[in-house]
């Protein structure tokens, strides 16, 4: 009897506990992904200006276009540019100027002059903003405005650059492409193709990304480090469990998006870190825009901007925040961030 009253209470208390467990490491979880969970601050005033040469060498600023306001469907801002360029720069006075003579060589050709380059400077040390300008004027020659320079006061990170520059362009679409020229330029040509047959005449949300899966046995990568090709595959089995199965390169840095899918993803994109590209992709699949992977050609550059400590720990961190953050709740796809 005795025995028994004994039994019956350490099997109330075990469920209690094993209740208060369960509770309690909700909430704890909860409260880690809270904490870790990232919202990109606000633009500053001075950063919703551009700067551009005018015709007469001198330099002007001007305010930013908004991408949710202009634009083809309510007709202010657009200028008739069919492709505007983004190109988040961080300290790249040595890189940038053959990725901009390569893209500037394909754009003039494929689309005379409704095209629009926009550099987001995030924040660079050695005048990378200053640098850009003067190339616009003395080597390519352009006209005012169709090389944009945004100066971020405070550096964000690739997504933060990224995101500040897509909601402010006015293109019918957006590129994003790497400083360091790792693609060539006139694949853009390719992804364009591929928007089209997903966009349909209505112009619906679609994205077409650069990929470079098909370059996983050639040189390009298997000279790279063995520590770098290590955190590589690294990430791509980190990224196949919390991220995303049916793409096969999400960190290509050559994206292109329409209009409307910049409207549908990038308000809503959460991440300014490196893994920026995961979120942007798993907004699209959430919403039902289609994606298409275009293979691309690219090559190694040198000069990475990436600590490979550092920042495999910060993606690998982010990753999984990313994916808890949806899970519950904490990152929302209906609310602007
Ligand atoms: N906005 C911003 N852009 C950055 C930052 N660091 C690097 N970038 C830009 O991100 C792009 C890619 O940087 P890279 O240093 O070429 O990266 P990588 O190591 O070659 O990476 P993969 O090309 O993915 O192999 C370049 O356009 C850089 O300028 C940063 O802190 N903020
Ligand atoms: C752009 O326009 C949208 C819609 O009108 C608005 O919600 C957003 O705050 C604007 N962004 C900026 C930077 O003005
Ligand atoms: C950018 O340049 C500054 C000044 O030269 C330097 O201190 C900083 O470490 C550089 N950052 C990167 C990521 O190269
Ligand atoms: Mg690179």
């Amino acid at each position: 009897m005795i025995f028994n009253g004994f039994k019956q209470l350490q099997n109330v208390d075990f469920k209690e506990f094993l209740a208060t467990a369960v509770i309690g490491l909700i909430v704890s979880g909860y409260l880690i992904v809270y904490l870790l969970s990232h919202a990109p601050r606000l633009p500053f005033d001075e950063e919703l200006e551009y700067q551009t040469i005018n015709g007469k060498g001198s330099l002007v600023k001007k305010r930013l276009p908004n991408v949710s306001r202009g634009g083809k469907d309510n007709n202010d801002h657009d200028d008739g540019i069919i492709l505007s360029v983004v190109v988040p720069s961080y300290n790249e006075t040595k890189r940038i100027s053959s990725m901009l003579a390569d893209a500037i060589v394909v754009l003039q050709k494929e689309m005379t002059h409704k095209w629009e380059i926009i550099i987001v400077d995030d924040g660079s040390k050695d005048g990378t903003s200053e640098y850009c300008l003067n190339l616009a004027e003395k080597v390519f020659q352009l006209q005012e405005g169709q090389l944009r320079v945004v100066k971020l006061s405070k550096n964000r990170g690739k997504g933060g650059a990224v995101r500040h520059g897509l909601l402010h362009i006015r293109g019918k679409y957006g590129l994003f492409a790497d400083a360091d020229g790792a693609s060539r330029f006139s694949d853009v040509n390719r992804l364009i193709g591929s928007i089209k047959r997903l966009e349909g005449p209505q112009g619906k949300p679609a994205v077409a990304i650069g990929s470079r899966a098909h370059m996983v046995n050639t040189d390009a990568v298997v000279k790279r480090s063995f520590i770098r090709n290590l955190l590589m595959y690294g990430l791509h089995a980190l990224v196949f469990v919390f991220g995303i199965r049916s793409i096969k390169d999400t960190q290509c840095g050559f994206k292109l998006f329409n209009r409307n899918a910049i409207r549908s993803i990038f308000p809503y994109l959460h991440t300014e870190g490196w893994i920026f590209d995961v979120e942007i992709l798993m907004l699209a699949l959430r919403k039902n825009i289609p994606i298409s992977e275009v293979a691309i050609s690219w090559h190694e550059v040198d000069g990475s901007k990436m600590d490979l400590a550092r920042d495999s720990i910060n993606m690998a961190k982010d990753l999984v925040v990313i994916r808890m953050a949806y899970i519950l709740r904490i990152y929302k796809d209906n609310k602007e961030c």
